[in-house]
């Protein structure tokens, strides 16, 4: 009995290595230790025996069961080893071919705009910031000295949560100031940050969607002043619009969170339907900005005796129509394959201002 079953073992063990595929080793296994198998078959011989022979035959056949078991585990791996590197070889890729002939998803037009206004302000020195699009009341309007009785805070502009145990309201945050709130309350300055994101507010029409784009910029430091603020706007505007010159008329406005405010606007022309930013006879308005109110920097734990700053704030949706010639901002968000492919942008083609931003 001993002799058959080192001999059992030996066969079994050529067995196991002459499979040369997974389907040919679960054969062996089934042969083996499956149900009808051959060490099943010596185990269950085991009940026939008297209780001497079931002492010594025991253990020796369940360390054949056990090696068994051990050896087709580690034939097991080494095929499926072999396997995956088969696999990975002809499934070789070369990342260095062009991607043109793979035409797959591609880049929305918000996505772009959004790069290349990083681009430029990185060029000028800006992080970019962010927050979460459900903010604090303190964070959206107090600290932005937006008062309690501000139109913006009515229900019918802001889409507000239900209130929280202590009353408090979250807001869906209505532009991205509060990013720039929380920068201000978190990090010594100078402070040069961009905030771009979704922003949210109660409306909806052919200019209009629940959800929209902004993107706005925020300097503090102990010396910034209106010259600063325009010289920034004018480089970004001529960098994002890819012109040589631009002409800003920045007139007087009110901004609640900026003292003096300024709407910027852009000189342009209306050609054949065509808007052509740079110079012309008309005025197109493009940002809204001014210089830090001194509330808003007290708000922020900031001496307004020490720092000052500047801040603008622009939609990022109407440059997009603007830059790329879309005229219905619904489009933007109806995932429309035909749209996406026809004003969507090559994945890889990451906007640079040496490449040429948009090429
Ligand atoms: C517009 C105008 C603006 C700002 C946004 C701002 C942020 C802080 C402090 C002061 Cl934390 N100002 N942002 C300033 C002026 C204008 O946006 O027309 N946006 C679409």
């Amino acid at each position: 009995m001993q002799d058959q079953i080192s001999s059992l073992r030996s066969i079994i063990e050529d067995e196991v290595g002459a499979a040369n595929d997974l389907a040919a080793l679960e054969a062996v296994r089934v042969a083996t230790l499956g149900k009808k198998g051959s060490v099943s078959g010596l185990m269950k011989g085991l009940g026939g025996m008297s209780p001497d022979e079931r002492k010594t035959m025991g253990p020796l056949l369940n360390a054949l069961k056990g090696e068994v078991a051990t050896l087709i585990a580690a034939r097991k791996a080494v095929l499926e080893d072999a396997a995956l590197d088969a696999r990975l070889k002809t499934e070789r890729l070369d990342i260095t071919l062009p991607v043109l002939d793979h035409p797959s998803g591609s880049v929305h037009p918000i996505s772009q705009v959004m790069d290349e206004i990083a681009e430029i302000f990185a060029g000028l020195g800006f992080d970019v910031a962010e927050g979460p699009d459900l903010e604090s009341d303190f964070h959206n309007f107090t600290a932005l000295n937006i008062p309690p009785e501000h139109p913006a805070r009515q229900d019918h502009d802001t889409f507000y949560l239900a209130p929280d145990a202590n009353g408090d309201r979250k807001v869906l945050r209505t532009h991205t100031s509060p990013v720039q709130i929380r920068t201000m309350m978190s990090k010594e300055p100078p402070i040069r940050i961009i905030a771009p994101g979704r922003t949210y507010r109660s409306d909806s029409d052919a200019t209009h969607t629940p959800m929209f784009h902004q993107v706005e910029g925020l300097v503090i430091d102990k010396d910034t002043h209106l010259g600063h603020l325009k010289g920034t706007l004018e480089a970004f505007l001529k960098a994002f619009f890819e012109v040589d010159a631009v002409t800003l008329r920045l007139r007087p406005s009110y901004f609640p969170f900026t003292e003096p405010s300024m709407e910027v606007d852009v000189q342009c022309s209306f050609d054949g339907g065509m808007v052509k930013i740079g110079d012309g006879n008309d005025w197109l308005e493009i940002l809204g900005s001014g210089m830090v109110n001194t509330k808003v920097l007290e708000a922020c734990d900031l001496d307004p005796t020490v720092y000052q700053g500047f801040a603008f704030g622009c939609g990022i949706d109407r440059l997009a129509m603007l830059k790329y010639g879309m005229n219905d901002l619904r489009a933007f968000f109806d995932a429309d394959l035909n749209w996406l492919r026809h004003y969507g942008f090559r994945a890889l083609d990451l906007p640079t201002i040496a490449g040429g931003l948009s090429r």
